[in-house]
């Protein structure tokens, strides 16, 4: 018995007209076999009438088993996006929950107070920062490649300490080069060790990096006295800071380093196709992601110079810098930049005029090769080693002392210098944390205060003069100096305190 679908005989009795050109559906066909596609015939009704229509002839077309896979494969193409995009968000999460965004209150920026001439230039580090900062970018491509600066990652390093320059590269890896692979480049008096450069089966520098990595000798004659040091006099110097306890005061070696460090790194030939350079010595700690390149921040800023630590030198090291500094500068007074400031480096009243020990700390430091390889700094350096001076030999001193006084005297104002707050470092006691207003959720250590690390490297045997602010706070300047009504350094430092409280601007406001 032919049965007929009521819905559709009755909606067409109410109003549908079939015919006139158009095709029929076939009611018996309909009801006798399955319909298949094309045993549809248009019919001349509405649309309400049509969709009711399909509807109702739809739901008798499948069969239960048809119905069943059709079920079963929506299922299955659920669970297949569900996946990829569990899968997806696996992998990408971590880079998202530190994605970053910065808003004025939480730029990760101290800047100095400038001279008032200097407060407007071209440059916007903050807008910088804030347009560029973006840990989920990746940096590929041509238009990259060729539009990045000519920078390479430097460590002097010995074949011994593989381990410490190992954690060194993996940490600064980690946090910032594998998503911009800048080479990293090795230099030594010594050969470099098949172990040190790839031992397959073992962790080697090569195998720390997706980035380049090559191996430099140093020349011999930037790796040992000079021929007008006095052999004896050196030799005196070495037993006199040993016994006087100076850090590695009594090492030949060391004085090799500190002397390389200021005046030869960028004179050798591996790094004269690049313009700037990041200093990582080994077994230093990096702690936080850098969602950024300072490279590129250095060079569209125009600074010549990034450091992370200013803090306090053991002048006994140095003991005669800041003479021969003022020796230096009266020979070539036209070397010395007319917007330098050295306001925060010589204390005019508390100690006459001379230099207080603030310096960069050096073993952190990210800088421009052409100012370094500059007539300036190459004069001033060509003074320190020169006959009359040896100050490499017959004191001892520091490439940190000596970049600083460089980079004030010769690079301009202070808005040529960055405090790389947001890099989170440590080189062995001394360390830096931003403090967790400005962190953003990207680092992986305990906030430290502005005023830390100060005088961690001058021994209590030192008898030289601390400066009545801190480094930092020195450099800053400006309201960061100032002090609470009725605060008196010397009752602080008489009940037991250092003398750096009751100042009217913390850290972070
Ligand atoms: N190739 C080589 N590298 C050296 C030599 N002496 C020091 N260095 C490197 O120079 C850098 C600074 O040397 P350090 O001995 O760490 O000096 P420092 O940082 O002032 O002293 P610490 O506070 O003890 O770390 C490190 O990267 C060392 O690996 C040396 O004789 N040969
Ligand atoms: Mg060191």
């Amino acid at each position: 018995m032919e049965k007929h679908n009521p819905t559709i005989a009755s909606k067409l009795s109410a109003g549908a007209h079939p015919g006139q050109g158009m095709e029929l559906f076939d009611f018996k066909a309909a009801s006798s076999e399955p319909p298949r596609k094309g045993k549809w015939r248009q019919l001349e009704c509405n649309q309400s009438i049509r969709a009711t229509f399909t509807d109702q002839a739809r739901l008798r077309l499948p069969s239960k088993y048809t119905r069943c896979i059709s079920v079963l494969r929506w299922t299955l193409i659920a669970l297949c996006l569900l996946l990829s995009a569990y899968l997806l968000y696996t992998i990408t999460a971590p880079l998202k929950i530190i994605s970053v965004h910065h808003d004025a209150a939480t730029l990760p920026v101290l800047r100095p107070a400038l001279a008032a001439n200097k407060q407007k230039t071209k440059h916007d580090p903050e807008k910088w920062l804030r347009d560029h900062s973006d840990l989920n970018h990746y940096e590929t491509g041509e238009e990259w490649f060729n539009d990045r600066p000519k920078a390479a990652i430097i460590s002097l390093v010995r074949n011994e300490e593989l381990e410490g320059i190992l954690q060194s590269m993996r940490q600064l890896e980690w946090h910032w080069n594998r998503r911009y692979n800048y080479p990293w480049m090795f230099f030594s008096e010594q050969t470099f060790t098949k172990e040190f450069k790839l031992k397959p089966t073992q962790a080697a520098t090569t195998n720390a990096t997706n980035a380049q990595t090559s191996y430099h000798l140093i020349p011999k004659n930037h790796w040992k006295p000079p021929p007008h040091i006095d052999v004896s006099r050196f030799h005196a110097s070495l037993s006199y800071l040993g016994t006087l306890g100076v850090g590695k005061g009594y090492l030949l070696s060391y004085r090799n380093m500190c002397r390389w460090n200021s005046g030869f790194f960028y004179q050798h030939p591996a790094l004269a196709p690049y313009d700037y350079y990041w200093r990582v010595e080994p077994d230093v700690h990096f702690f936080c992601a850098i969602p950024y390149d300072p490279f590129r921040f250095l060079r569209d800023n125009n600074i010549a110079y990034g450091f992370n630590m200013n803090i306090l030198d053991d002048a006994r090291s140095f003991a005669s810098l800041w003479k021969r500094t003022r020796e230096f500068m009266a020979q070539r007074p036209d070397l010395v930049h007319p917007d330098a400031d050295l306001s925060w480096l010589v204390d005019e009243t508390g100690n006459g005029g001379e230099y207080n020990n603030c310096q960069f700390f050096s073993n952190f430091e990210i800088g421009d090769l052409n100012f370094f390889r500059g007539e300036a700094n190459s004069a001033y350096f060509a003074y320190l080693d020169g006959a009359d001076v040896g100050g490499f030999y017959y004191e001892r001193f520091g490439d940190a002392p000596v970049h600083t006084l460089s980079v004030a005297l010769f690079a301009g104002g202070k808005d040529k210098m960055w405090y790389f707050r947001d890099i989170g470092y440590q080189h062995d006691i001394a360390r830096h944390c931003p403090r967790p207003e400005v962190r953003r959720g990207m680092c992986d250590c305990e906030a430290t205060g502005l005023d830390e690390n100060f005088y961690k490297l001058v021994p209590m045997e030192s008898p030289q003069r601390k400066p009545g602010d801190s480094c930092l706070r020195l450099w800053l300047g400006g309201s960061w100096l100032e002090r609470r009504e009725g605060y008196d350094a010397e009752v602080e430092r008489a009940l037991g305190g250092d003398g750096l409280g009751g100042y009217v601007r913390r850290e972070f406001e």
